[in-house]
C-alpha cells in the first residue's frame, strides 16, 4: 500500500534501518534517499537514518532508501482532496436569450489551502433541454441557454461537489410585425403577424395574442385579429402592444393608405354600380355586363368611354391622369355613372 498524502505541501517523515545477514543492525551504515519523481515528491536530507518526504504536485513516486547495493523502497501518492470548491459566476444566473451565456469558474483547494489542479474540475448540467456546458472539463465552463427552465450545473474536484444555478427565462426585446410597413388601397385588407422576439430574436411562446390599435381609424382600421383595412387615403399607423410579464412591448406599423389601382364595376337593369368609383391615377376600371337587356358605357361629351352596345361580357379602360369622367348608357340615357381618378 503506497502512503498518500492530500495536501500540497504535506510531509511524512520515514526512518530506514540497515541490517546485517544476522539481523543486527548497522547503525554505520550511510543510507542514501531519493525520489524517482521529485516534482511530485522530494525528500531531505538526502542521506542518514532518516528523511522528509514533502508532496509537491499531484502523481506517484517512489522513495528509496540505499545503502551500497541494498535497497529498500516505498511507494508515494500525492492526490489532493478538496476541502473547498466554490463556483462563481457571470452574469446572473438567469438568462433572457436563448443563446445567451454564463460563464462558471470553480476554485478547489486542499486543506493546506494549495489550489488543485483545474484540469481536474469536471462539469456537469442536470437539464440539457434547459441549457449546455462546454468544455466539461477545466476551470471554467460556459452554459449557454437552449430552453426556458431551471437548471443546475455542478462542478466536482478532488470529491466535492459544488453547485450553481442557471435559470433560463427569455424576455420579450421586441415584437416583429409583418408586414413592417404597408402601402394598401380604401377597400383592401392586410394581415399583420406579430412575433415576440428576445434580444436574439429567438421566438417567444406562451404569451397572449397582441392587441391593435389604429392611430387614426378615419384612414384604416385594424380588428382584433390584425386585420388592417383602408378606409380613405392617407395615412396611419398601427400600434401594436403585446403584454409580457416585463411590461408592455410595442411597434408601430406604418401605413400608408391610397385609392385602388383596379375597380370592378356592374353593368346592371338599370344602373351602373357603384354609381361613383375613385381610382389611382393609372388605375384600370372594368365593368362586368349582369343583367338582361343590352347597355353601354359611354363617355358624356368628349371622354375615354366607348364600349359596344352589349347584352354580357366586360369592357375596360384605364385612366392616366387624374380627373373627373362621366358616363352615361346610350339605351338608357339615366343610367349614369362617374370615374373619379386621383
Ligand atoms: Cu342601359
Amino acid at each position: 500500500m503506497p502512503d498518500s498524502l492530500f495536501s500540497i505541501p504535506d510531509s511524512v517523515t520515514v526512518v530506514a534501518e540497515a541490517r546485517a545477514a544476522s539481523g543486527s543492525v548497522v547503525s554505520a551504515a550511510t543510507i542514501l534517499w531519493s525520489s524517482s519523481d521529485a516534482s511530485v515528491a522530494s525528500v531531505s536530507p538526502s542521506s542518514g537514518p532518516s528523511t522528509t518526504i514533502v508532496a509537491l504536485r499531484g502523481g506517484s513516486a517512489t522513495i528509496t532508501a540505499r545503502v551500497g547495493t541494498v535497497t529498500a523502497t516505498k511507494a508515494i501518492v500525492v492526490a489532493q482532496r478538496a476541502v473547498a470548491l466554490t463556483v462563481a459566476g457571470t452574469p446572473g444566473d438567469t438568462l433572457f436569450s436563448i443563446g445567451d451565456t454564463r460563464t462558471l469558474s470553480a476554485t478547489a483547494r486542499d486543506s493546506r489551502g494549495t489550489a488543485i489542479d483545474p484540469a481536474l474540475t469536471q462539469w456537469t448540467i442536470d437539464k440539457a433541454s434547459v441549457a449546455t456546458i462546454s468544455p466539461t472539463s477545466g476551470a471554467t465552463t460556459t452554459v449557454a441557454a437552449v430552453g426556458n427552465g431551471a437548471a443546475v450545473v455542478t462542478a466536482r474536484s478532488g470529491g466535492l461537489t459544488a453547485a450553481s444555478n442557471v435559470a433560463v427565462r427569455q424576455r420579450v426585446s421586441r415584437v416583429a410585425v409583418v408586414p413592417a410597413s404597408a402601402t394598401i388601397a380604401v377597400g383592401a385588407t392586410t394581415q399583420l403577424v406579430a412575433s415576440p422576439l428576445d434580444a436574439r430574436s429567438n421566438a417567444v411562446a406562451g404569451l397572449p395574442a397582441a392587441t391593435y390599435v389604429s392611430s387614426d381609424s378615419t384612414k384604416a382600421r385594424v380588428s382584433a385579429a390584425g386585420v388592417v383595412s383602408g378606409v380613405a387615403p392617407g395615412t396611419a399607423t398601427i400600434t401594436v402592444s403585446l403584454q409580457t410579464p416585463d411590461g408592455v412591448v410595442t411597434t408601430g406599423v406604418a401605413l400608408t393608405i391610397g385609392f385602388p389601382t383596379v375597380a370592378d364595376m356592374a353593368v346592371q337593369d338599370f344602373q351602373f354600380t357603384p354609381t361613383i368609383v375613385d381610382i389611382a391615377a393609372g388605375g384600370q376600371v372594368r365593368w362586368t355586363w349582369t343583367g338582361f337587356a343590352s347597355h353601354s358605357v359611354t363617355s358624356t361629351g368628349s371622354g375615354p368611354l366607348d364600349s359596344p352596345t352589349q347584352a354580357s361580357g366586360t369592357y375596360t379602360m384605364t385612366f392616366p391622369t387624374p380627373g373627373r369622367f362621366d358616363y352615361f348608357c346610350k339605351v338608357h340615357p339615366f343610367m349614369t355613372g362617374t370615374v373619379i381618378v386621383h
